[in-house]
């Protein structure tokens, strides 16, 4: 399996709630580099932009809504099948769903606020991160 990156961001209710030293915890111990990181906070064009995928869905507003209400960490990581893995470790959308141990069961409290973050492809991940991050923002 090839080295490969996913961008991940801790959302504002895991920033709320003060987890993030415990998230990140998780992400060192399974494995991941960090590659670039920030404490930033997204304007509502950026999460429309970001989440455009899902603008005709009926919970895009409220999606807006809770992803520009506070800052949020943004990062790059770096390991084996990285995408693939970080959504093992984060778990189910639904937190409900989740699996023991995941990042959505221990701090996830509902599917609309759902703490954290993973790409879902190579091809996302790379587009996120250029989205967050400048070229001379990731090591
Ligand atoms: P993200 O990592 O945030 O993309 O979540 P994930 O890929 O696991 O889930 P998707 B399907 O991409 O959901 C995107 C965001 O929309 C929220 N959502 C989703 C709802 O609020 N209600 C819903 O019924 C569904 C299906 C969850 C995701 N989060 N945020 N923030
Ligand atoms: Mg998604």
């Amino acid at each position: 399996m090839a080295t490969n990156r996913t961008f991940t961001m801790l959302k504002p209710d895991a920033v709320e709630k003060g987890h993030i030293g415990a998230i990140l915890e998780k992400i060192n111990a399974a494995g991941f580099r960090i590659v670039a990181m920030k404490l930033t906070q997204m304007t509502k064009a950026d999460a429309e932009e970001f989440y455009a995928v899902h603008n005709e869905r009926p919970f895009f507003g409220e999606l807006v809504e809770f992803m520009t209400r506070g800052p949020i960490v943004a990062a790059i990581l770096e390991k084996d099948n990285a995408v693939e893995d970080f959504r093992a470790l984060i778990g189910a959308t639904n937190p409900a769903e989740a699996a023991e141990g995941t990042i959505r069961k221990l701090y996830a409290d509902s599917v609309g606020e759902n703490a954290v973050h993973g790409s879902d492809s190579d091809e996302n991940a790379a587009i996120e991160g250029a989205f967050h991050f400048s070229g001379r923002e990731m090591f």
